[in-house]
């Protein structure tokens, strides 16, 4: 299991499962080690470097792979379904190609981990989670949402009212590209105004709550309400 460092605090404990990303052309044997020594740098170093040359290390864009689990299966065009259910009139399910079929909206905003690192003017693009709760029809019981992950073990929630925003997608493509594994593909939660916790990867179910489920990282203490620069202590600039 890799775990993310506590908001604001050490890199301890965490056992970051590296797969490829964001190792370039540094060749494969040699550099998942050598890639572990740059994050624990990076992790320690990174937010409070003066001269912001962290970020020009290659550490895969400025992006940190993270997964809650050792391995997560691969899911595609063939395989892959996004479910919705619970407190709707019409539970449904979509293949890749359905959702693709929707009215896609693409944003950029800064990326935002609330361990410290960010990365800027990011491309996010897909479907608006508002456009696929109205078309199951939402019940007037429900007062939330959860998502779940194909990996098996991660969740994340949002309340109604946040979940309906405008800025909330369930994203297909990331940086102007389908979105890869590493990065939660093929389909992953973004939800643009909050830390990146809230953007659950390898995403698999939605259903409404009546109340709010707090996700995985909110059970081990971080913010349900993870609003950037105004939660987990912590005082960001807004993405
Ligand atoms: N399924 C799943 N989604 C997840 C996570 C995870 O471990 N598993 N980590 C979260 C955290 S803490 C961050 S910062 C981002 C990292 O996304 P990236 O791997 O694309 O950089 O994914 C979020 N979504
Ligand atoms: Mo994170």
């Amino acid at each position: 299991m890799a775990s993310e460092p506590e908001p604001g605090g050490t890199p301890i404990g965490r056992r970051l499962l590296l797969g490829t990303l964001g190792l370039g052309a540094l060749g494969v044997a040699a550099a998942p080690t050598l890639q572990r020594g740059l994050e624990s740098f990076l992790g320690g170093a990174a937010d409070k470097d003066p001269t912001g040359l962290t970020g020009l290390l290659p550490n895969g864009g400025g992006f940190r792979y993270y997964s809650v689990t050792s391995s997560v299966p691969k899911k595609g065009e063939n395989d892959y379904r996004l479910t919705i259910d619970g407190l709707v009139d019409r539970p449904t399910t979509y293949t890749l190609d359905e959702l693709r079929a929707l009215p896609q909206t693409r944003m950029v905003r800064d990326v935002q981990c609330v361990t410290g690192w960010r990365v800027p003017d990011t491309p996010f693009e897909g479907v608006r989670l508002s456009q696929l709760l109205d078309a199951a029809g939402v019940r007037s019981s429900a007062g939330a949402v959860r998502f779940t992950c194909f990996d098996g073990a991660y969740s994340e929630s949002l309340t109604l009212s946040q979940a309906r925003r405008d800025d909330v997608l369930v994203a297909l493509r990331m940086q102007d590209k389908n979105l890869s594994h590493s990065h939660g593909g093929p389909v992953r939660l973004y939800v643009a105004p909050m830390y990146f916790y809230k953007s659950a990867k390898w995403l698999s179910g939605i259903t409404l709550t009546s109340d709010v489920r707090p996700g995985y990282w909110e059970k081990r203490g971080y913010d349900v309400d993870a609003w950037v620069g105004r939660s987990n202590g912590r005082d960001d600039e807004v993405t």
